[in-house]
């Protein structure tokens, strides 16, 4: 749809000014919220990574992409938004140690507070030990969700998962990850719960869990 194919353009060049308008403007047409995000700036930020991979862009393009994904998504939220906010329990969230990416982890945050939960999020570049001590603060955590975005952040994405299985109230909460480079088979290997490959089947699985 052409609103969509504006955001996408706007999102893969980094316009942070006018992709606010755009997004309303797509929403306003009547576009479905979840195209928007999907069709438009998801599949922009692929395509500004595909770019990096072949060497047509660098690092300052990923990063003003990303300024300009931040911002529609802002404007997206309230339509993306359903349930009574924290009926459904706590979460804690975080982008393991090492590792920057915040887009993914923010909109599995998002899906999951529009989806009734109470989101602790840590940020990103999370040493395990500060899961651990938010956990210990929170015993009333129902899930530990846990991003990476790198194939290099994977290893200190499994010890996070190795810490988690060790704690003593281990049956209380579950742990889910997710993440580009993660699978489903990573998941099993490393003692997760569960795995999602994207923000939506995260709240879904979330919803499910508890
Ligand atoms: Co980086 N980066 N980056 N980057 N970056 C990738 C990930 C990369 C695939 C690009 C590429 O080469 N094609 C590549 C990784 C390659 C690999 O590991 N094999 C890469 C690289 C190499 C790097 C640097 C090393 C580059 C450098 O410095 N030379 C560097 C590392 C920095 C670090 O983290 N230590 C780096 C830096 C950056 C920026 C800071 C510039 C910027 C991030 C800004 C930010 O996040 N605030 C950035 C960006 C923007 C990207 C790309 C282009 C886009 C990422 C993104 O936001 N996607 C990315 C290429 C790509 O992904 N196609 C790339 C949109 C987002 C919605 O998708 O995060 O996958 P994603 O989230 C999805 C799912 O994965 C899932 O839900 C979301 C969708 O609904 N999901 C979960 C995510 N977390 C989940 C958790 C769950 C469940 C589902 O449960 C808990």
């Amino acid at each position: 749809m052409a609103g969509t194919q504006e955001v996408f353009e706007l999102v893969e060049k980094g316009r942070s000014r006018q992709i606010a308008a755009a997004v309303q403007a797509a929403v306003d047409a009547g576009v479905e919220p979840s195209v928007i995000l999907n069709d438009g700036m998801i599949a922009a930020m692929d395509s500004v990574g595909k770019k990096f991979s072949a060497g047509e862009v660098f690092v300052p393009e990923m990063l003003v992409a990303a300024k300009a994904m931040k911002k529609g998504v802002d404007v997206l939220k309230p339509y993306l938004a359903e349930g009574e906010a924290g009926a459904n329990g706590k979460v804690i969230i975080g982008t393991v140690q090492g590792d920057l990416h915040d887009i993914g982890k923010n909109l599995v945050a998002m899906m999951l507070e529009s989806s009734g939960f109470e989101v602790i999020d840590l940020g990103v570049d999370v040493d395990k030990n500060l899961f651990q001590t938010t956990l210990q603060e929170n015993p009333d955590t129902k899930i530990v969700c846990c991003s990476a975005l790198l194939t290099t952040t994977m290893p200190a994405l499994k010890e996070t998962v190795a810490m988690l299985n060790d704690q003593p109230n281990r049956k209380d909460f579950s742990v889910m990850i997710g993440g580009a480079p993660i699978t489903d088979d990573f998941a099993k290997d490393v003692g997760a719960d569960y795995y999602s490959p994207d923000a939506a089947g995260a709240a879904q699985t979330a919803k499910a869990a508890v």
